[in-house]
């Protein structure tokens, strides 16, 4: 067992590197920005804009411009009769003294083609670089060193964060961000050991602290229990768990091309994109009856993830974070570790992003792929009915999983797209890493003074505090084709009529519903039963049915309980339907705006869908938000266990029959026996 189990490890740790060693444009127009494109890319506007102490130019955000959907669609469906891609560019958002720039980069002329100023409120992402280059402004800010002294705290054991500082109404925010000390004084655990009561304002312009202010109020939190490394921690220790490995004799089932993935039934592509992360694309699926590859998604990725937090005071007020729109992400992604971060029979790939001065960074192992297996049953029967007989069928359900890891600030997001034979594809995203936490003075319950503390006692002199994480997805449904159409079908209880012979006095029946307009599909889940189904009207099955894929709901459904007219609300409104449906524009692709930093809630899906624009028979996109409260409680100090939320789109009237009757049993040829251990 032993070799067999090592034999499976060496064949399939095989890393999957992306080649980019001369200059040819990616073959796939989705594929993203490669380090030598990167490169071009900050040599062409350091050309028009050359950067010195007198010129301070930031690349803020560089990503793929999107390219024309129906010349991608043209090229996709034609690749093997050599029609053109569409011309490859980039889409570059730069601060230029004082100003936001947006630039295209185009990749055949090697030229800028497009360059404009950003009129109206928000602010492009913030860089690492900032995030770093403001730390140490603050840590070496005099009022700064003076107060940590006199607090009797050692300037070296600070660790200093950034915080946003939202939007409350004022008429010409500035470009500014808040910055938040924390004590090590022996612990890792930096989130869990809080200095408050410090007010500290960077101006991201003029890159100084503009303003500072200490109220000297509240204790540090103790160390103690903030360890989380199995090196460090003391006995006794959990029970063991037995190394869980998938043994796959013959390799793993799917193919790695590029970018594209091919696995059982599936195609599809992935990409990374500094703002959003894993980007799938151009998923299809093999219908064998019509012997060819049918279309489910253009294109779903991670819009936007908003984390609001319950505490009203001043320490706290501003804490309503726009993870992917803020920080970025696809900026936040972390190396993923074979065999924990994803099994022993992944494959991973790289991701490549340009930091501020337009070099690219390359972090290694940020997606894997794999196949999964957990025990669970595809379908199955065993008929016991016929005399004399008992036939039994089973298969296994195994599935194909896409991952990243989001590491902003004090959470980790775990991120999923589960491809399944049947047609499935389940987003799922896990919440795990460290609570943000308030400094007091209480360490049980019994002593609390005020009237609210905004959170739970979690630990010594540690409230973990109430908020909320709302993540959004972008999902570019084409289902057969890019004209579709959403339709609401409710559950209504009926009355039997009296002219039916029946005891029974009531039934429930299906009263279907195409959504014309944005407003009659926006959905707050758990209020109807109803099915929701983006159908192709125009491609019926034999039996007539619209082919379609309905939306599953996980048990992460929750919606906003902010008012509405509070301002983190009005910046996050997207967040107050789980679903929208919106005509395909190549605009509107971040719910929180283009620019979510300090916006003002002018440019977000709420606003967009205000338009009412027509949605039946044409491309549209859905809109889907994941909503946790979040409560704390002890079990989430000082490490959280996961969290998973999530959905689920499945085939409905889209396949003739169950699209996976004929999937073959699997075989194994040597069944692996393993002898318990004896001891
Ligand atoms: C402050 O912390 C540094 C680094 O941890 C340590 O070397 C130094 O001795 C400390 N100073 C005092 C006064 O404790
Ligand atoms: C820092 O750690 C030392 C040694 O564990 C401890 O004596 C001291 O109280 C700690 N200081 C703070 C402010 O937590
Ligand atoms: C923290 O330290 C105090 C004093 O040594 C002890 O009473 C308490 O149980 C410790 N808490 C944890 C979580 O280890
Ligand atoms: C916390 O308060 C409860 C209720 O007053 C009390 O029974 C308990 O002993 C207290 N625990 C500690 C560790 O003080
Ligand atoms: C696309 O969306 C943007 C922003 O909402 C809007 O300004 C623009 O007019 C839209 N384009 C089309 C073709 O509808
Ligand atoms: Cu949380």
């Amino acid at each position: 067992m032993a070799q067999l189990l090592l034999f499976t490890i060496l064949l399939f740790s095989s890393v999957f590197v992306i080649s980019s060693s001369s200059f040819t444009p990616p073959p796939h127009p989705f594929d993203p920005l490669t380090e030598i494109e990167l490169n071009l890319i900050r040599n062409i506007i350091n050309e028009r804009y050359p950067v010195g102490p007198e010129h301070r130019f930031t690349f803020q955000y560089v990503g793929l411009n999107e390219p024309d959907k129906s010349l991608v669609l043209s090229w996709h469906s034609s690749r093997d009769h050599n029609v053109k891609p569409p011309p490859r560019q980039a889409f570059v958002i730069a601060r230029d003294k004082g100003k936001t720039r947006e630039i295209v980069v185009d990749f055949s002329s090697r030229a800028i083609v497009s360059d404009k100023i950003h009129v109206g409120n928000g602010y492009p992402m913030l860089t690492i670089d900032e995030q770093q280059a403001t730390s140490e402004l603050v840590l070496k800010f005099k009022p700064f060193r003076d107060s940590i002294r006199r607090r009797g705290l050692n300037v070296s054991e600070v660790v200093v964060t950034t915080s946003k500082m939202g939007w409350f109404g004022e008429p010409k925010p500035e470009r500014l961000i808040k910055k938040l000390p924390f004590y090590l004084n022996g612990s890792v655990n930096t989130y869990l050991r809080p200095i408050e009561g410090m007010t500290i304002i960077v101006n991201l312009d003029q890159m100084k602290v503009v303003e500072f202010k200490d109220r000297f109020t509240s204790p540090l939190p103790k160390a103690n229990g903030t360890e989380f490394r199995i090196s460090k921690l003391k006995p006794p220790f959990g029970p063991p768990l037995q190394s869980a490995i998938l043994l796959q004799p013959e390799g793993p089932g799917f193919k790695i091309d590029g970018h594209t993935v091919r696995w059982a039934n599936w195609e599809f592509h992935m990409s990374f994109d500094v703002r959003a992360g894993l980007v799938i694309s151009h998923a299809s699926i093999f219908d064998m009856d019509v012997n060819k590859y049918r279309q489910v998604l253009y294109k779903g990725h991670l819009s936007e993830i908003f984390v609001p937090y319950m505490d009203p005071s001043e320490d706290w007020y501003f804490r309503t974070f726009f993870d992917c729109g803020e920080f970025g992400c696809g900026q936040y992604v972390v190396s993923l570790e074979p065999y924990t971060d994803c099994p022993g029979n992944a494959a991973f790939m790289d991701g490549v992003f340009a930091s501020q001065d337009g070099t690219p960074i390359k972090i290694t192992n940020v997606m894997c792929i794999f196949e999964k297996y957990a025990g669970d049953i595809m379908w199955r029967h065993t008929e016991i009915e016929i005399p004399g007989f008992k036939i039994t069928e089973v298969r296994p359900d195994v599935s194909l999983v896409v991952r990243m890891v989001a590491t902003v600030g004090n959470y980790d997001y775990i991120v999923d797209y589960e491809f399944k034979p049947s047609g499935s594809i389940k987003m799922g995203v896990g919440l795990t890493g460290v609570l943000e936490v308030k400094p007091v003075e209480y360490v049980n319950t019994s002593e609390i003074k005020e009237a609210d503390i905004y959170g739970t006692i979690v630990a010594d002199n540690t409230i973990g505090v109430n908020h909320d994480h709302f993540v959004t997805y972008r999902l570019d449904l084409d289902i057969d084709g890019t004209d579709n159409s959403f339709v609401r079908t409710e559950l209504v209880t009926k009355r039997t009529p009296k002219s039916v012979n029946t005891p029974r006095k009531s039934y429930w029946t299906t009263k279907r519903k195409t959504a014309k307009t944005e407003a009659e599909a926006r959905v707050k889940l758990g209020l109807k039963a109803e099915e929701l189904v983006v159908v192709n009207p125009s491609r019926k099955t034999k039996h007539g049915n619209e082919v379609g894929y309905r939306l599953l709901h996980g048990p992460a459904s929750a919606g906003p309980l902010l008012a509405q007219d509070d301002y983190p609300q009005i910046r996050a409104a997207f967040t107050y339907y789980n679903v929208w449906i919106t005509p395909y524009n190549n605009t509107e692709v971040w719910a929180s705006g283009l620019y979510a930093d300090r916006s003002q809630g002018g440019d977000t899906l709420a606003v967009w869908s205000q338009r009412n624009r027509i949605i039946e028979k044409t491309d549209i996109v859905m809109w889907y938000t994941v909503g946790f409260h979040h409560v704390p409680c002890q079990e989430d100090f000082p490490m959280m266990p996961t969290l998973f939320g999530g959905f689920e789109i499945r085939p409905t009237n889209f396949f003739e029959q169950n699209p996976v009757l004929k999937t073959k049993p699997i075989k194994l040829n040597s069944t692996p026996t393993c002898t318990p251990k004896n001891d």
